[in-house]
C-alpha cells in the first residue's frame, strides 16, 4: 500500500520501465513521436504545443518580445507540481489521520487544489456571454490609404487577428442555433496598437442612446421570477419592450428574417454599426461604417433545422468554426467601408449617420474592399483565449476616430467598465490574449493582477527622474489623432435629434427589399415568436407596429394569432427596394459545405469512393452515412444512421437503399399496419432523414439502387431531387444547386 513505500522504489520502477522500453516503442515517450491515448504510465512530455501559441505569448506584459516558450506558464516538465513547482507523490488521496481518518488541515495539496477549483469560473460576461474565436491574419489591399492613415490598411500589410463570434442573450453554455443577433468582435493587434472593431451581423441596433442599454437586455433576457427562456426572445418582456421603444423595430425585424439564424459563422455578414470618422495623411476627414463580407456568402438555417439543431448539437456553429479550420477550409471576409463626406450635419443622402437604427442602402454608398481576413488557428484553451478575451470600442489606432453617435459614445464607457468586474481588476490588458503587439509604456501601475516588474522611479510626468521618460509622441511618430471636431454650441438637455424620431421608414425598407420566401420566413418567425407571448395586448400592440410596415406583414401574422389585424396609424414610406439586404438570388462557392453519402453497409456502390475523393477535391466535406459505424468496402463510415440529422449537411448523396436493421424504430407506413409499400423497404432513419432535408430545401441526388430511397421518400420530380446513372453525375447535378445555397422553389410562398 502507498504509506508503506518509499521514494526509492517508485523512483526505481518508473526508471526500469522507461529503460524496458526503447523510445520508438513507447507511444507517447519522448523521441517517440507518437502521442499515447492509451493509459500512460511513463512519465512523458506534454503533448507539443501548437504553433500558434507564438502570439501574443510570446510577449512580456509590456509587449516586448520574449523567449520565454509559450507555454512555460502551462505545463513544463514531466511530473505533477504545485502551484509552486514542488514535485507531488500523490493527488489522489488526502492526508488523513490513518485510512479510515479525517483529513488534516496540514494537507496544503488538498487545500491548494480544492480552493484553485473553487475559484476557476469567472462571471460570464452580461451579454454575448456565449461565444466562440478564433485566430487569424488581416491584410491590407491599401485602397483606403486616401481615408485613413490607419498602417493596417495599408497595402500588403499583415496584422495578427483575433475574431469572437456569439449570441447575445444566452447564457455561457446555451445553444448555438437560437435566433438572435451574433456578435462579430475583432482585435486587430496592429503595430500601432490594438484597434477592435465589436460589430455585430445585423448593422443596426435596438436603440439609438447607450443609457437604453440595460432597459432592452433586460426584456430580452429571461424573465426575471422563474429566469426562463433562455436564449429566446420569444416572450412577453422581449415583445412588451419592442412594441412600446418602436426604434426597436428596425433591428427586430432582422432577427425575425433568416439573419437572425446564421448557417454558419463563416455565412455571415458583419457590421460596425456606428459612422466612424476616418482621417488621413493630409488630416482630412471622412465618415466610414465598416461592414465584413463572407467569401462564401450569407446563407442561414431554416427555422426547424434551428430548432432541431439546438437540441441534437447546441455547439452547432463553435463546432462548424473549429472543423472547417482545423480541416484547412479557412473563413475568409472582406473588410469594406462605405465612406461619406464628412458634413457638418453628418447625414448622406438625407439619412442621418449617427442614428445607429439607420442604414446607408449600398446601392446608394457601395461598400468598398479594404482588406481581408483569414481566420486560420483555433485557440490552444477556450478560457485563456476565448474567455478572456476583453473588446472595447476605445481601443482605437491612429486614423480611425470617433463620432458623437449616442450608443457608441456610451459603449466607450461600458467596455472597460464590464472587465473590472468580469476579469477582476484594471490589469486585463496584461493577459496574453489582450496584450498589444504594440509597445506599451503607458505609466499605469499596481493593482489587482499586476504581472508586469516596471522599472524606473517616475511613472509620472513631466519628470526628470527616469529622464523624462516616457515621451509624447506626435504625427512623425504615429501618435493618436483626436480629431478636433468643433462642438457647437448648445444647451444641456436630455434629448434627441427630430430626425431620430423616423422608426419605420427603414423597416420597410427591409421588409420590401425580401423576395417573397424571405417575407414568408419573417411571417413565421414574428408568427412563431409572438405566439410564445402570454400577454395579449403586447400581442395587439405588436401588431399595430407591423402595420405601420406593411399591411401584407400585418395581416398574415394576424391571422396566425388569431387576431385582427390593425390599419397603419401613419403613412406608409415610399421606400426603394435594396437588393443587397437580401440572401436569396445569387450564387455563392460551396467551399466548406457538408455531404452527407448514405450507402447501403451491405451492398456498397463502388463509385463512392471516387465521390468522396472529388468533393475533398471541390473543397467540400464528404460525410460517408451507414447503418453502423467502422468501415464499409474499406471507407470510413462517419455518421450512423442513429447520429445523423439534416442539419449537419448542406446536400445529399444517395448511393444505396439500406434495408431496415434491426436498430432501427418501425417505419411509419408499417405502423400504418401498411408495411408493404416501398417506404417498409427502406430504414426508416434514411427516410426521415430525406424528409428533412427536403423540407429544410436542401439538393438531394441520388445514383444506383439510391434511386428506390427517393421514390420510397415519396419525393421524386419535386425540385433539386435527381436521379443520376453514376455517381460522377449525382455529384455533378449537387454542385449546379449548390451555389444558390438552397432550392428556394420547395418553400411555398404566399405573400410577394
Ligand atoms: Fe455590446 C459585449 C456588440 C451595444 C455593452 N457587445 C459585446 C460583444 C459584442 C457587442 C460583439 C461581445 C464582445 C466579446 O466577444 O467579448 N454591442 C455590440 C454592438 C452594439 C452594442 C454591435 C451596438 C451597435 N454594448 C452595446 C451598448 C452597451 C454595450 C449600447 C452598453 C452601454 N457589450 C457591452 C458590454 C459587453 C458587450 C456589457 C459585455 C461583455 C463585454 O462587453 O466585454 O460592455
Amino acid at each position: 500500500s502507498k504509506p508503506g513505500r518509499v521514494l526509492k522504489d517508485v523512483v526505481e520502477a518508473a526508471a526500469a520501465k522507461v529503460a524496458d522500453a526503447r523510445p520508438d516503442q513507447v507511444p507517447g515517450s519522448p523521441g517517440s513521436g507518437v502521442p499515447s491515448l492509451a493509459e500512460p504510465t511513463t512519465p512523458q512530455d506534454p503533448l507539443p504545443p501548437k504553433s500558434e501559441q507564438g502570439t501574443p505569448d510570446t510577449r512580456t506584459p509590456t509587449g516586448a518580445p520574449t523567449d520565454v516558450p509559450p507555454t512555460a506558464k502551462g505545463q513544463q516538465g514531466a511530473f505533477l507540481t504545485t502551484a509552486n513547482g514542488a514535485r507531488l507523490r500523490d493527488t489522489d488521496h488526502s492526508l488523513k489521520a490513518g485510512p479510515r481518518g479525517p483529513i488534516l488541515l496540514q494537507d496544503h495539496h488538498f487545500r491548494e487544489k480544492i480552493t484553485h477549483f473553487d475559484h476557476e469560473r469567472i462571471p460570464e460576461r452580461v451579454v454575448h456571454a456565449r461565444g466562440t474565436g478564433a485566430h487569424g491574419t488581416f491584410t491590407g489591399y491599401g485602397t483606403a490609404e486616401g481615408v485613413s492613415r490607419a498602417g493596417f490598411l495599408a497595402k500588403g500589410k499583415e496584422t495578427q487577428v483575433f475574431v469572437r463570434f456569439s449570441t447575445v442573450l444566452g447564457s455561457r453554455g446555451s445553444a448555438d442555433t437560437v435566433r438572435d443577433t451574433r456578435g462579430f468582435a475583432t482585435k486587430f493587434y496592429t503595430d500601432e496598437g490594438t484597434f477592435d472593431l465589436v460589430g455585430n451581423n445585423i448593422p443596426v441596433f435596438f436603440i439609438q442612446d447607450a443609457i437604453k442599454f440595460p432597459d432592452v437586455i433586460h426584456a430580452g433576457k429571461p424573465h426575471p421570477d422563474r429566469e426562463i427562456p433562455q436564449a429566446q426572445s420569444a416572450h412577453d418582456t422581449f415583445w412588451d419592450f419592442v412594441s412600446l421603444h418602436t426604434e426597436a423595430q428596425h433591428h427586430t425585424i432582422w432577427n425575425m428574417s433568416d439573419r437572425g439564424i446564421p448557417r454558419s459563422y463563416r455565412t455571415m455578414e458583419g457590421f460596425g454599426v456606428h459612422t466612424f470618422r476616418l482621417v488621413n495623411e493630409a488630416g482630412e476627414t471622412a465618415l466610414a461604417k465598416f461592414h465584413w463580407k463572407p467569401k462564401l456568402g450569407v446563407h442561414s438555417l431554416e427555422w426547424e433545422e434551428a430548432q432541431i439543431a439546438a437540441g441534437v448539437d447546441p455547439d452547432f456553429h463553435r463546432r462548424d468554426l473549429y472543423d472547417a479550420i482545423e480541416a484547412g477550409a479557412y473563413p475568409e471576409w472582406e473588410l469594406g467601408l462605405q465612406v461619406f463626406p464628412d458634413t457638418p450635419d453628418e447625414t448622406f443622402a438625407g439619412i442621418d449617420l449617427l442614428d445607429p437604427t439607420k442604414i446607408v442602402p449600398e446601392e446608394l454608398a457601395p461598400v468598398q474592399a479594404v482588406g481581408k481576413l483569414v481566420l486560420n488557428r483555433t485557440p490552444t484553451n477556450f478560457f485563456a483565449e476565448t474567455e478572456q478575451v476583453a473588446f472595447h470600442l476605445g481601443n482605437l489606432v491612429p486614423g480611425i476616430d470617433v463620432t458623437n453617435d449616442p450608443l457608441l459614445q456610451g459603449r466607450l464607457f461600458s467596455y472597460l467598465d464590464t472587465q473590472l468586474t468580469r476579469l477582476a481588476g484594471p490589469n486585463f490588458s496584461q493577459i496574453p490574449i489582450n496584450r498589444p503587439h504594440a509597445p506599451v509604456n503607458d505609466m499605469l501601475r499596481d493593482g489587482f493582477h499586476q504581472q508586469a516588474v516596471h522599472a524606473g522611479v517616475a511613472p509620472y510626468r513631466p519628470n526628470s527622474l527616469d529622464g523624462g521618460n516616457p515621451f509624447e509622441a506626435d504625427d512623425a511618430s504615429h501618435a493618436f489623432l483626436d480629431v478636433p471636431v468643433v462642438v457647437a454650441a448648445a444647451p444641456k438637455i436630455r434629448e434627441n435629434p427630430a430626425s431620430f424620431d423616423d422608426h419605420y421608414s427603414q423597416v420597410r425598407l427591409f421588409w420590401q427589399s425580401m423576395t417573397p420566401v424571405e417575407k414568408e420566413h419573417i411571417i413565421r418567425a414574428y408568427t412563431f415568436e409572438l405566439g410564445k407571448c402570454y400577454e395579449q395586448v403586447i400581442k395587439e400592440r405588436q401588431l399595430q407596429c407591423l402595420a405601420n410596415i406593411d399591411p401584407v406583414l400585418c395581416s398574415e401574422v394576424a391571422t396566425g394569432l388569431g387576431l385582427p389585424a390593425p390599419s397603419p396609424t401613419q403613412p406608409l414610406a415610399e421606400v426603394e427596394p435594396s437588393a443587397a439586404l437580401s440572401q436569396v438570388g445569387q450564387l455563392w462557392p460551396a467551399d466548406g459545405r457538408v455531404i452527407g453519402i448514405v450507402v447501403d453497409a451491405e451492398a456498397p456502390d463502388p463509385d463512392v469512393d471516387e465521390v468522396r475523393t472529388a468533393i475533398f477535391a471541390a473543397g467540400m466535406l464528404p460525410l460517408v452515412i451507414a447503418a453502423h459505424g467502422g468501415k464499409v468496402d474499406g471507407l470510413d463510415v462517419q455518421r450512423t444512421f442513429a447520429t445523423a440529422r439534416s442539419v449537419e449537411f448542406d446536400a445529399l448523396l444517395i448511393a444505396g437503399a439500406p434495408a431496415p436493421a434491426p436498430d432501427a424504430l418501425p417505419a411509419r407506413d408499417a405502423k400504418a399496419g401498411s408495411g408493404s409499400g416501398p417506404a417498409s423497404l427502406v430504414d426508416p432513419r434514411v427516410l426521415l432523414l430525406i424528409e428533412e432535408s427536403w423540407r429544410h430545401a436542401k439538393a438531394i441526388c441520388a445514383w444506383g439502387s439510391g434511386a428506390a430511397v427517393l421514390d420510397a421518400a415519396g419525393v421524386v420530380g419535386t425540385p433539386g431531387v435527381l436521379s443520376e446513372n453514376s455517381g460522377e453525375a449525382a455529384l455533378a447535378a449537387l454542385q449546379q444547386l449548390l451555389p444558390a445555397h438552397r432550392v428556394w422553389e420547395r418553400f411555398p410562398a404566399t405573400v410577394s
